[in-house]
């Protein structure tokens, strides 16, 4: 039988280190459409069964709407088990109306049964007792760790206990490996990327129990992209928007983007981030400059220097800072000796 596993949905999330108010709002009703158009998924493909594992939503304290829209969606589909192991985020939600029958949340130990398949979500290490003829699926939300905390999963307790697929929530990004002979792992990732942080291409995976094999089926309703460029030979803002317009004239408008700008830069460049965010601004859902760069300056050249500029360099020379605070220090009094706005 096929099987989907997801996970890590966050419904409800403020959004707000992405996001104004407006498009977080926006964003957290293309992402309760992600949901929906997962279900469907599983509708149109005959799936009988949904793995959750953990952090269907942000918080405890969800929003009627949000709770009614998932209900709606799962009721819906009555011919459809949606499994449901609670996560760090949603362990304690209190929900306003019944569950609907098929939203069964998962309890530690308690096995599911479809044919040959056995499904039970694992809180306790104590509690595994597959049997060898099946094929079996335990569900945890945790990272991959030594450890014995509430959020770690240690795949030494989880070797020889005939578990064929453990299906992982928790870390936001997909990724796999071997649990012993016999079982692998997944992370499924987040459904559908909720901004920065969450790059690249996200959705669930296909879990195909007779076969054993498992495909990462896309769901992005937007891409979150994270591009770099080293600004070192860069002379002018123009030149800045001219390479960044190099590297992004391939991404989709639809995107969320962030410009990582690194390397060392001439003092004679008077960086204007607000003015190189601005050429991009109205393309893309949204964009972002992160400015990693610092500030070239050669000290040696400023050693006779008579002028306020060369006393100024001196003095922060002498001075203890740290490299990063160094770098504000020479922005800022270059910012301010060039008689430029003071953007710290
Ligand atoms: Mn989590």
């Amino acid at each position: 039988m096929k099987i989907i596993h997801t996970g890590d949905i966050h419904l409800n999330s403020p959004l707000d280190s992405s996001f104004t108010a407006q498009k977080a709002k926006i964003r957290n009703n293309e992402i309760m459409n992600t949901f929906k158009k997962t279900v469907e998924f599983a509708k149109d493909n005959g799936i009988k069964v949904v793995i959750i594992a953990g952090d269907l939503f942000d918080c405890n304290d969800i929003s009627r709407k949000t709770e009614q829209f998932v209900f709606d969606v799962v009721s819906s589909n009555s011919d459809i088990d949606f499994l449901y192991l609670l996560g760090n985020h949603d362990d304690n939600v209190k929900y306003n109306a019944k569950l609907p029958d098929n939203l069964i949340i998962l309890k530690d130990g308690e096995k599911h049964f479809y044919d040959n398949v056995c499904v039970c979500g694992i809180e306790s290490y104590n509690n595994i007792d597959f049997a060898a003829d099946n094929y079996n699926i335990a569900v945890m939300h945790g990272e991959i760790s030594n450890g014995y905390g509430k959020y770690e999963v240690n795949l030494k307790e989880l070797q020889n206990k005939n578990i064929d697929y453990l299906a992982l929530g928790h870390i936001h990004k997909g990724g796999n490996g071997k649990i012993d002979d016999k079982g692998v792992y997944f992370y499924c990732g987040v459904l559908d990327s909720r901004g920065y942080g969450e790059y690249d291409k996200h959705g669930f995976i296909l879990v195909d129990t007779d076969s054993k094999k498992y495909d990462f089926v896309c769901m992005s309703s937007r891409i979150a992209r994270k591009i770099e460029l080293d600004i070192t030979d860069l002379k002018s803002n123009l030149e800045i928007v001219n390479a960044i317009e190099e590297k992004v004239k391939n991404i989709e408008e639809s995107s969320i983007v962030k410009v990582v700008l690194t390397g060392g830069f001439d003092e004679d460049l008077l960086k204007d981030i607000k003015y190189i965010e601005q050429n991009f601004e109205d393309r893309f859902f949204n964009f972002k400059v992160e400015d990693n760069s610092v500030i070239k300056i050669n000290f040696d050249s400023y050693k006779n220097d008579i002028s306020l500029k060369g006393e100024f360099v001196r003095q922060v020379q002498n001075g203890e800072y740290s490299d990063e605070m160094l770098n504000k220090i020479l922005i800022a009094g270059f910012d301010a000796l060039n008689n430029e706005e003071i953007s710290i």
